[in-house]
């Protein structure tokens, strides 16, 4: 009896004392960990960061940490969704814009009585969703004298650095948040990125000292590496802008066989008449010297490229100082205002950056320069301090531990994993924890980097380069600065073996194909055209009924027009079926505004795969993962909707054709999407064809489009199902029919 008192006076203490900690992700952008004094460097004497290593010594480091897809956009939409590019669709910088209307923690966390904040940089194209309040940069924002994006969507101009005007930002947002609830406060900084415009205070910080180089600055790109990186566009040797990187004033270079023309500082066009007093005082003399230095012949060839160097990591260390210096402004908030005990605070950065490395400035690749993220974390009473952790973590994790750490189970589609059990035990891996990442870069006209994916153990590191079929092998000990792979090194082979056989295992588990990359066609006007016309109809909304396909579900509005009248019309029908598409297609506009808000049908019907295999591009596997993919998005998006998932059409007019029984291959894995709830399966096939078997010419003349007859058929056939899951009366045929 008392000791049952005491377990639940326990266990009510328990509840009332654990207040759900408070979160503060501290972010920036483009930070290497070589810049930062804690991870250990060249650079860490030089240029120490005194107030984020803070985080190491009361807390965590963790070494081993990456991201899924090393450029800004794709990074934050994988840390809010938990999920890699291909799944949360924002793949690149170029084309993509995400999708808010997904699943994201803010608004899981939001749910569950979190009060949520965004503050900086968010770079994701489309406005924040989730979000109690938030205040951002227009795309990459400025350094001096920055717009932030209000709620209301208007802009607001403040004087001043951007570094300081983001914490201020975030700082009062602390001080006028509801005390009463628990917070996720997201600071996003824009520094250090290009064009690594210091705060007038540290103009000339680093004048009297020379940073040491990377070993590699002069790197040739051979040792077997892949021919694409002598292709590159972000050399400090060939690729540095005179006015917007190099700070000398105008555009045109003085010196184009050393510096590019063409693009002025934009930032000094910001500033007010005392920055650029301030700024003309700190580069005007240094630059003078240069120029002076190049004419009279006494610095030419390497030494202008070390030169350069100095000027681009001292302005990029001169950026992060700032950034140091305001990681101390909320450090010293949490401590001033009692919120220290109770406040996880993490610092990270959406991925590395080149300091020279490979003769590199930014990112894209898979080496380790930018595949590593930063991540420092405090949590007192929680992470042990002064740690060093080597678990391989990646930011699709972020989503899912920030879930844990508030309390709600995160939900099972996301691809991360709660990294809460390795905070606990940061000194060994969790038990069952991954043995490697996966990684995907989809190529960008920016910086002329190639297309690759790979994985990445403790140990070593497999790439592949599709446009050029090659596969790179590191063995990270041997050789941690990559210059050379090993990949038809026989002393390798069987690692060779293993990590292929990982790289393949991998992209299964997250249903990585060329059917479930999200992939427009707006290289083809008409699809351009459709697809905006579609998303104009779309918005109108007041559908009850959607259906998503190929040129069959096309066909609606042709040849099963009069059908399609006679069934749909009545149940306020949204047609987006487009000729020629396969899933990837269908999953690009699903993202992409033709499933606004405004669009929340009863049922929605999905036909497609036909181009997927028809093409001979895909196996029945691959097109079913995109089947799968686009069934998980429509429950994600609309988890009250009904789907009516229908089996492949049959193809070729003879039963053995190879088409056909692609398609049933397909079917038979489709089918095991239906949860009898929500998603149903039904295969129609069989309702086109004759009793042979074979696919009479007066139903589909083409052996894949029905006609007038055929739409009929495929009416009838879904009638009873489809009435069932709308709720509909049941239609009956015209006469005649
Ligand atoms: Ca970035």
């Amino acid at each position: 009896m008392t000791r049952i008192f005491l377990l639940l006076a326990a266990l009510v203490a328990t509840a009332v004392g654990a207040e759900r900690p408070n979160i503060v992700f501290i972010f920036s952008d483009d930070h290497a960990e070589a810049a930062i004094s804690a991870y250990g460097s060249h650079l860490a004497k030089a240029a120490a960061t005194p107030n984020i290593d803070r985080l190491a010594k009361e807390g965590a480091v963790f070494e081993n940490s990456f991201c899924a897809n090393s450029i800004c956009g794709p990074s934050r939409a994988c840390i809010l969704t938990g999920l890699h590019s291909h799944v949360n669709g924002f793949l690149d910088n170029n084309n993509s814009r995400f999708d808010g209307t997904q699943t994201t923690f803010p608004k899981l966390v939001q749910d569950a009585g979190y009060q949520t904040a965004m503050i900086g940089k968010w770079h994701l194209v489309s406005n924040p969703t989730g979000f109690d309040y938030w205040e951002i940069l227009p795309g990459q924002g400025a350094y001096y004298n920055p717009d932030f994006i209000q709620m209301d969507n208007t802009r607001k101009r403040y004087e001043g650095y951007c570094t300081d005007l983001i914490t201020d930002r975030a700082l009062e947002w602390l001080e006028k948040r509801d005390k009463k609830k628990p917070f996720v406060l997201m600071c996003q900084h824009k520094a250090p990125h290009r064009n690594w415009s210091p705060a007038p205070r540290h103009l000339t910080l680093f004048d009297d000292i020379e940073m040491p180089e990377p070993a590699s600055l002069f790197d040739d790109y051979g040792g077997g590496r892949s021919e694409t990186l002598k292709k590159h566009a972000m050399g400090i040797a060939e690729h540095m802008y005179w006015g917007h990187d190099m700070k000398f004033a105008g555009k045109d270079s003085e010196f184009p066989e050393y510096f590019m023309g063409g693009l002025p500082n934009r930032q000094y066009l910001r500033m007010t008449d005392a920055q650029k007093k301030q700024w003309d005082a700190a580069y005007g003399p240094k630059n003078e010297k240069l120029k002076a230095d190049i004419r009279s012949g006494k610095l030419k060839g390497d030494d202008v490229t070390r030169w350069k160097y100095q000027r681009y990591i001292k302005d990029y260390l001169r950026t992060i100082r700032a950034v140091d210096e305001n990681v101390g402004r909320v450090l010293k908030y949490l401590d001033d205002n009692g919120l220290a005990q109770n406040t996880i605070v993490i610092y990270s950065s959406d991925q590395g950056f080149y300091l020279g490395e490979h003769g590199w400035y930014d990112k894209r690749w898979m080496f380790e320069e930018s595949l590593a993220m930063p991540f420092l974390i405090r949590w007192p009473g929680v992470i042990p301090a002064g740690v060093r952790s080597k678990t391989l973590i990646q930011n699709i994790d972020y989503a899912p531990t920030f879930l844990d750490i508030a309390g709600v189970k995160a939900p099972s589609h996301m691809q991360g994993r709660s990294l809460v059990s390795a905070f606990k035990n940061p000194r060994s891996n969790p038990a069952g924890w991954r043995e490697a990442i996966y990684y995907a870069y989809y190529g960008e006209r920016t910086h002329a980097v190639a297309k690759h994916d790979g994985v990445r153990t403790q140990r070593h590191k497999l790439m592949f380069f599709p446009d050029t079929k090659e596969w790179n092998l590191f063995d990270l000990e041997k050789d941690p600065g990559e210059m050379k792979s090993l990949h038809e090194d026989p002393a390798y082979s069987e690692t060779m073996v293993d990590m292929t056989r990982r790289y393949h295992a991998l992209r299964k588990t997250y249903g990585m194909s060329s059917a479930t990359v999200p992939a427009p066609r707006l290289e083809q006007e008409w699809w351009k055209k459709r697809h905006q016309a579609k998303v104009k109809e779309a918005r109108k909304g007041g559908y009850d009924l959607l259906f998503i396909g190929d040129s069959i579900t096309h066909g609606w509005e042709g040849k099963g027009r009069p059908v399609f009248e006679h069934y749909y019309a009545p149940r306020k029908t949204l047609n987006i079926g487009y000729s020629g598409d396969r899933t990837e297609h269908v999953l690009w506009r699903l993202m992409n505004g033709e499933l606004p808000p405004q669009v929340d049908p009863k049922v929605a019907v999905i036909m497609i795969g036909t181009n997927n295999t028809g093409h001979r591009m895909q196996k029945a596997e691959e097109t079913a993962t995109g089947i799968r993919r686009i069934v998980d998005l429509l429950r994600d998006r609309r988890p009250k909707m009904k789907i009516l998932l229908l089996g492949v059409f049959p193809r070729d007019a003879r039963p053995d054709g190879e088409k056909r029984k692609l398609n049933e291959e397909v079917n038979a894995i489709a089918k095991s999407f239906t949860d009898g709830k929500h998603v149903h399966f039904l295969d129609i096939g069989k309702s086109f064809l004759g009793e042979d078997g074979q696919l009479p010419k007066e139903v589909m003349p083409d052996a894949l489009h029905p006609n007038a007859h055929g739409y009929q058929i495929w009416a009838s056939a879904m009638e009873e199902k489809l009435a069932e899951l709308g709720g509909w009366e049941k239609v009956s045929p015209q006469a005649g029919e």
